[in-house]
């Protein structure tokens, strides 16, 4: 089978595409990233001379690069993980999180049209469900919890989810959407919490904790969910939403903490600064169903895949190393300069 990734330049898609040459060899990859800030090619250097892969730089909103691509390419599968995805970033500038995530998915979805494909996989997120109270361990979110969005950027991955039902529904477009709780592992760009975490400590930097750190996400090791992926988009079934979670809810500041307890630093590098606006307080995924249809369960503890994240910063560091040196200097600047510190 033809594939085509789009976004396989960036944290979850290379992982992705990775595993798919890995358990699939007999799949050819067609990689489609535009090498936004967030995407970089040196991630995929170990898979670019292998004949099963192919990288194309091309932006997903792109539509006769797109056609041009599909009529080249035929593809049988396409999965889409290109996105803006930081939340901050969403905050400051919507507009190219409107583009990218909602326009580019509709002009995939055509393209899927126009040529025919087996199946269109929509990667989305938990945050599209909105954010759950602190004090109810007992709500978890499932595939018919109601959309109820907060920032730009899950509003727009909302939008797009309800765009890849309605081309099922109106064009018969075989489709299936994925919803993840937040992800961990490597090559994840070190403006997210964990990645981000580790550099500043490694530099004895200050670690910018919003509000009290006391927000909950539910982590989850970023093979298990490209397993989740690769089994929802050739078994799962068309027209159908699955939700993909480890059960595994932790409080920012925890896991703040234990990066610190990890490298030896001090919690005095902890500074507590404006919050996020709108911040979601909790996430939590019921993955029930994926696990009841396809047998999916995610294998990797929290205990061991932060260890072995941490590692891969500590065994990496030109990979980000070479991102922070970069534009990345001007983002810090602006994104933490006007925070104010509330405690430490
Ligand atoms: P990322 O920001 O690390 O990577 C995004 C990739 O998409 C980059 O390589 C970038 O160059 C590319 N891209 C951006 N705009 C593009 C465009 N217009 N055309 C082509 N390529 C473009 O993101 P990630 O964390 O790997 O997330 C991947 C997907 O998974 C996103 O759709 C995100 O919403 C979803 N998701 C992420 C998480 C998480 O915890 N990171 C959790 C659930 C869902
Ligand atoms: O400097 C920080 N300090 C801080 O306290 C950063 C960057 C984050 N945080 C907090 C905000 C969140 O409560 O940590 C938590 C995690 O933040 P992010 O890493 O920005 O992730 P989140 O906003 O939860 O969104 C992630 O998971 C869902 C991904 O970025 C999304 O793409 C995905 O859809």
């Amino acid at each position: 089978m033809n594939i085509i990734v789009t976004g396989g330049a960036g944290f979850i898609g290379s992982n992705f595409v990775f595993y798919e040459l890995k358990q699939h060899p007999e799949d050819r990859i067609i990689c489609v990233d535009k090498l936004t800030y967030a995407g970089n090619l040196s991630t995929l250097e170990p898979v670019l001379h292998n004949p099963a892969f192919r990288f194309v730089k091309l932006d997903i909103c792109d539509r006769d690069g797109i056609y041009k691509l599909f009529e080249e390419e035929k593809p049988d599968i396409v999965v889409n993980f290109a996105a803006e995805s930081h939340v901050d970033r969403s905050i400051e500038n919507p507009t190219i999180f409107l583009e990218t995530n909602i326009i580019g998915t509709s002009v995939l979805m055509d393209a899927c049209r126009k040529y025919g494909i087996t199946r269109y996989h929509q990667v989305s997120t938990d945050e599209v469900y909105g954010d759950l109270p602190l004090d109810r361990p007992d709500l978890l979110f499932h595939e018919d919890t109601p959309i109820h969005t907060s920032s730009p950027y899950s509003t727009s991955k909302a939008s797009a989810d309800l765009l890849v039902q309605a081309y099922h529904r109106t064009y018969g477009l075989p489709v299936s959407i994925s919803r993840c709780s937040n992800n961990y592992g490597p090559y994840q760009f070190p403006e997210k919490l964990i990645p981000l975490m580790i550099a500043n400590a490694l530099a004895d930097k200050k670690l910018p904790v919003y509000g009290e750190g006391l927000n909950v996400r539910d982590w989850l090791y970023v093979e298990d969910h490209c397993k989740a992926i690769d089994l929802i988009m050739r078994k799962g079934t068309v027209g159908e939403i699955y939700n993909i979670g480890g059960h595994n809810e932790m409080r920012n500041i925890d896991i703040v903490k234990l990066i610190l307890d990890y490298l030896g630093k001090p919690y005095s590098l902890i500074e507590h600064v404006t919050d996020r606006k709108g911040h979601d307080r909790r996430y939590a995924i019921d993955p029930t169903k994926i696990h009841n249809e396809l047998g999916w369960l995610p294998e990797t503890m929290f205990k061991d895949g932060i260890k072995k994240t941490i590692q891969w910063y500590l065994d990496n560091k030109e990979w980000w190393e070479n991102i922070i040196r970069g534009d990345y200097q001007n983002y810090y600047k602006e994104m933490y300069g006007k925070k104010e510190v509330i405690g430490s």
